[in-house]
């Protein structure tokens, strides 16, 4: 039945079978993405093995020991002791697993090389971002109105230094996987490295206030070329520098 309900949603979406593995999921971006990728596929698939394993039991169990004649109360026991031991373990073996593959993921994820290729540095504020590239001595900013674009050279592995003025946002691409909080008082730090040309979008993913739901914004991998073009584009329009704080904006999108 399961198996069933598993073929059928397979084909009538009519996804390949990496996009029925990720579930949702959009295609990784990112060299660092796959592993993500797996340790999600793999917890899920984990998942409803355990609830097909445990459903099955129970729909077994319904059937093969339901109440035949009326025959008062059935037989009672209590304290079996090799299932009181098992189902104390199974849990316990269960979360060893999961804990054990996420911290070897997440240590991966989250550890800093010595000389990332570039740095940019990210300002969530009430109600965009703000991009500084650190490196070029360049920004980009936004409005709730007009969504800021990031640019990354495809390849080079980029260091996101995250930064808030005000209240604690979250910096996501659901196409690059890795989010981290951007917290007001900290400098928190992670990395990646784009591996496919194209154009992906972000958002905040903190409830942070009114217009949090307006702060999106886009981001284009393209080639170093094109990626030094913009940041020359950005030094001629005047966007030097580093704004340390964005600009706080009202609902209206109207600098204060
Ligand atoms: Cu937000």
């Amino acid at each position: 039945m399961l198996g069933l309900l598993t073929v059928s949603a397979f084909v009538l979406t009519g996804c390949s079978g990496d996009d029925f593995l990720r579930m949702g999921m959009p295609a990784p971006a990112t060299k660092e993405g796959p592993i993500i990728e797996s340790l999600w596929t793999n917890s899920w698939l984990a998942a409803w093995l355990v609830g097909a394993l445990v459903w099955g039991l129970m729909i077994f169990v319904f059937f093969r020991f339901r109440r035949k004649k009326n025959d008062g109360i059935p037989e009672q026991t209590k304290y079996n002791m090799p299932l009181e031991i098992l189902y104390t373990l199974a849990p316990l073996v269960m979360i060893l697993v999961l804990a054990v593959f996420t911290w070897r993921d997440q240590t991966a994820l989250t550890a800093l090389t010595d000389k990332p290729t570039h740095t940019v540095g990210v300002v969530g504020f009430r109600w965009s971002w703000t991009f500084n590239y650190l490196d070029e001595g360049a920004y980009e900013i936004g409005t709730p109105g007009q969504r800021p674009t990031l640019y990354l050279p495809i390849n080079e592995t980029v260091r996101f230094e995250l930064t808030s003025p005000d209240v604690i946002h979250s910096f996501w691409v659901p196409a690059f996987y890795q989010k981290m909080d951007v917290i007001p008082g900290r400098k928190n730090m992670f990395e990646l490295t784009p591996n496919k040309f194209g154009s992906y979008v972000g958002k905040c993913t903190e409830l942070c206030g009114a217009d949090h739901s307006r702060m999106l914004f886009n981001v284009q991998v393209v080639s170093r070329a094109d990626y030094e073009a913009h940041i020359q584009s950005l030094i001629d329009a005047g966007q030097v520098g580093v704004l340390e704080s964005g600009r706080s904006t009202d609902a209206a999108g109207v600098t204060k």
